[in-house]
């Protein structure tokens, strides 16, 4: 078979090579740096846009494809603090990202005199440079040494030049430190299934977006709008100084260049580009419990029961392609997930406040006699080749996959969403989580997918017979979920802007550095044509948020006007307007653990992506009892949180060890309490894009200390989380900045002063949590088993006054669940050292009687040292103050201790 394999790739190589571009790359006239640059004419100003006409400026190089002569120049000050700089082929006929994926922002048509950037043309040969207004410093310039700006066929090249130790962010999706690493670094995005998340390596989504800090001189930040494959480069050298350079696979320069001045400035006008994140249901930010092979529908009833008699609150159990019939979606195993009985599964969540969500593959099985597909062939849903249809491998064997830009598919998709997941006689169920959709192709390029779905590639199809429950007692599920008489314990097993034509499609000249190697491999052939004439070429780094956003529209069609939840393995810039992300197979190591850190911050600070996060306890290999009670208090610090493994890794519920039992339940309990607190962060992200998560050096812009800081962070506005990251260890040396900070846990005021903390008896059940001064911090006075019933605990605010004294925070309420919410109550709280004070608006009425009636029971001033106005409670050893309400939260209330 491997033999076989290889001279089909042999085969197909020679065939490429006889294509003319192919050719043409095997003459190429010249080296890289004899391309000849271009010359700026016609040059155009009005007071908010720039205009010109670049051409070529001396022979041809043709280096990875064909120079194209004629281009221009846009560039636009959209408001005050974002520059839109386009170079595009004047005929109109490379590719650009369509509009209909990503809509472009409309030009404000700022005044290019009040801007807070400016763009400074040189015309011959053409350069150009982007300067801070006030400052005069030089953000953005193209004119250095081995700088000239490269067009062709299939290839772009743009580089600019960046002061010495830069600090730059963004560019993920990846598994490196957030910080980038600045000499030989290489950013390769193309979508691509990766498991283990290698490091330096393209991974599963692609941001083209980078943040560059400079300390007191401010953050901009820079996005270029462009899905071809690509390589970026971050270098120096004593003779080309420090420089990052985009060589891409084709597509035109989309830059949008962003002024700050502050970090999340930055982020937020990132979000005016590609949109603000969706907004989520409430539940979501529940604890969540996944595997890959369960075994059957008993097997995840007996999960839920098994966190019912461990205590753990579960809000979400999941099923993995288990559940499917011989791996195709849309349907259930008939023997072990039979579908009354997936029924049954998810009523009895239902009944108990819990909610259910299974996975969703792109690839659709080619096989007759199967709805879904034949459904898709008549209504002509499916990529096709120069035959028909194109085919690849996935899970169910030989598989056809979506065209999500053909007019039916949409419709086709929602259909099946409906009928499959159809609350009467489906699977009811409250999210969806889509995988696979890079998309991924088990047959690498060049293979015959018929013969790669019957060979030793093809999945293992389960073909165990039916159970029954033969074991112990599932509390809360129906009594067919239930042993029938006495019990042994037993353990289940586990000119149109498309594109221009003659491009080499599977091999352009310029290969990037796909870790999965050639453009097809793993994938959908690249010279596969969209009903809409892209091809997968330009388009695949999108194919898979087209798919999650399809799912997002079907699950809208099963509940309208309901938030819906879709998870994402595949993203693009943009996602997180409608979709959430988890970053993928990870390994139960210490090692990845601590990188989850780093993929979170880049995601929500920078990426406009805030319901993220990693397998708590790793997807593959076998985790242990340490390091999975870290990874469930971490995790229950991510934004999504959620426990999965693969069906090869031994099962890892929290329940299954008793540390890990413990440090469960103390992380969701802390998690519950501080709910409403996050929710409120994930709301204001959606309002303007202030990051729910936020990297120190937000807050901290000038301390340099703070700048490549990738194993702390704040939650929220206020929480600095300080997490043991060493394997196996009970001690932690972190970063305390110079402010005023106070423990979460004792209330006991710690003075930062910009040096290392070391903590040397961190418990595997805690996580060192301060309170930044100045914030005030709103808490649920009881967890509860599930979200549902937490909304319906009273609250009390914590104040943690600032060196100046003064405290601010506020409180989001909804019915965590509609789009048009019918009233929301938005709280902010003020404490100028003596009072606090609360208003704002209240609109939200409350789900239920019991909701509508939540207070706040007490407010605790902390950093005292003595008891205001001598009447209220005051704890001498913390300097903590309690002052006992209630207050409702139904209007504005004032609290004066002692009055
Ligand atoms: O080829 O559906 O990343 O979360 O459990 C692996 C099985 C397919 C990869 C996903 C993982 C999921 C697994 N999937």
């Amino acid at each position: 078979m491997i033999v076989s394999l290889f001279l089909t790739l042999v085969a197909s190589a020679t065939a490429a090579i006889a294509s003319p571009l192919a050719r043409a790359r095997l003459h190429r006239r010249t080296a890289i740096g004899d391309c000849p640059g271009y010359t700026a004419s016609n040059v155009v100003k009005t007071d908010s846009t720039l205009t010109a006409d670049l051409t070529l400026a001396d022979t041809a190089c043709n280096v990875y494809g064909e120079d194209i002569d004629d281009l221009k120049l846009l560039v636009e000050y959209q408001t005050d603090h974002r520059l839109h700089i386009k170079i595009y082929d004047a005929a109109l006929n490379v590719y650009q990202v369509p509009d209909s994926f990503m809509p472009r922002p409309a030009s404000q048509n700022a005044s290019s005199s009040a801007a807070a950037i400016q763009f400074n043309l040189v015309e011959d040969p053409f350069s150009f440079t982007i300067t801070r207004t006030n400052t005069n410093e030089t953000l953005f310039d193209t004119s250095g040494v081995n700088s000239t700006l490269i067009f062709e066929s299939q290839y772009v090249r743009l580089r600019t030049q960046l002061p010495p130790s830069p600090n730059l962010y963004g560019l993920g999706e990846h598994s490196d430190s957030f910080r980038l690493e600045a000499t030989n670094y290489q950013r390769t995005l193309w979508n691509s299934e990766s498991p283990y998340i290698p490091r330096h390596a393209n991974l599963y989504g692609s941001h083209p977006m980078y943040f560059d800090h400079r300390g007191s001189a401010g953050t901009h930040g820079v996005f270029l709008l462009n899905s071809d494959g690509m390589d970026i480069n971050i270098n120096n050298s004593p003779s080309e100084g420090q420089y990052l350079e985009y060589n891409t696979n084709g597509g035109i320069i989309d830059l949008y260049i962003m002024a700050g001045p502050k970090a999340s400035d930055v982020s937020k006008q990132y979000a005016e580009v590609v949109g603000l994140p969706a907004m989520m249901p409430y539940w979501v930010f529940g604890f969540h419990q996944c595997k890959y092979g369960y075994f059957d529908v008993l097997d995840v009833a007996e999960v839920v029961g098994n966190y019912s008699i461990a205590g753990i609150p579960l809000e979400t159990m999941w099923t993995d392609i288990d559940y499917m019939n011989l791996r195709q979606d849309f349907t259930t195993d008939p023997a072990r997930f039979p579908l009354h009985k997936m029924r049954e599964l998810v009523s009895t969540l239902h009944g108990r406040d819990q909610h259910y969500i299974v996975i969703v593959d792109p690839g659709i099985h080619a096989t007759p006699n199967y709805t879904p597909y034949s459904d898709g062939v008549s209504q002509d849903v499916f990529l096709k080749n120069s035959t028909g249809e194109y085919l690849g491998v996935d899970w169910p064997g030989v598989v056809v996959y979506p065209d999500w830009f053909a007019s039916n598919t949409q419709q086709w998709w929602t259909n099946q969403f409906a009928k499959f997941f159809s609350p009467e006689s489906g699977i009811d169920i409250d999210a969806v989580w889509v995988d696979m959709n890079e998309a991924s192709n088990f047959c690498p390029y060049g293979c015959d997918p018929n013969g790669t779905a019957s060979s030793g590639n093809d999945p293992p199809k389960p073909t165990s017979t039916p159970r029954n429950n033969t074991g112990r007692v599932i509390p809360g599920f129906p009594p067919d979920f239930q042993p029938p008489t006495s019990s042994k314990v037993r353990r289940g097993s586990p000119g149109s802007m498309t594109g221009l034509s003659g491009r080499d499609l599977l091999n352009p000249p310029y290969a990037i550095h796909n870790h999965r190697g050639r453009l097809s491999d793993y994938t959908i052939y690249t010279n596969i044509i969209n009903s809409n004439g892209i091809a997968q070429y330009d388009t695949h780094n999108f194919y898979g948020t087209m798919n999650a956003f399809a799912s997002r529209e079907a699950m809208l069609g099963r509940r309208p006007g309901r938030r819906p939840m879709v998870l994402t393995r595949s993203t693009f810039a943009g996602a997180g307007t409608k979709v959430a992300h988890w970053f993928g197979d990870n390994d139960s190591n210490w090692d990845d653990y601590r990188i989850s850190i780093a993929q979170m911050l880049a995601f929500t600070s920078m990426f406009q992506m805030p319901m993220v996060g990693s397998d708590v306890c790793g997807f593959n290999g076998a985790t242990d009892d340490k390091l999975c009670s870290r990874w469930a208090t971490l995790g229950a610090f991510y934004p999504f949180y959620r426990n999965h493994a693969d069906i090869s890794a031994p099962p890892q519920e929290f329940y299954r060890w008793p540390l890990v039992t413990a440090a469960a339940k103390h992380a969701i309990d802390t998690r519950y309490k501080l709910l409403d607190y996050i929710y409120t962060a994930l709301y204001r992200q959606t309002q303007d894009g202030t990051p729910l998560i936020k990297p120190l050096f937000f807050k901290y812009p000038t301390d340099p200390n703070t700048f490549g800081i990738d194993l702390q962070y704040f939650y929220g506005d206020s929480l600095l989380i300080s997490p043991v990251t060493d394997a196996n260890s009970t001690a932690v040396s972190f970063y305390l900045p110079d402010d005023i900070f106070y423990d979460y846990w004792t209330f006991e005021e710690v003075r930062g002063n910009g040096s290392m903390v070391t903590l040397t008896n961190v418990d595997y059940t805690t996580i060192p949590v301060y309170m930044k001064g100045g914030s005030i911090i709103p808490i649920r006075a009881n967890s509860a088993n599930t979200t549902t019933a937490l909304r319906q605990q009273n609250f009390n605010v914590i104040i943690a006054p600032g060196l100046d004294g003064v405290a601010t925070g506020s409180l989001y309420l909804d019915d965590g669940d509609s789009i048009v919410q019918p009233g929301i109550t938005d709280i902010n709280f003020h404490w100028n050292g003596k009072s606090l004070t609360s208003n704002g608006t209240y609109g939200y009425q409350g789900g239920s009687k019991r909701e509508a009636g939540v207070v706040v029971e007490s407010v605790i001033i902390l950093g005292q040292e003595n008891s205001i106005n001598g009447t209220a409670r005051f704890n001498k050893s913390t300097g903590a103050i309690t002052v006992t309400g209630p207050w409702g939260l139904t209007g504005p209330f004032e609290v004066t201790p002692g009055q």
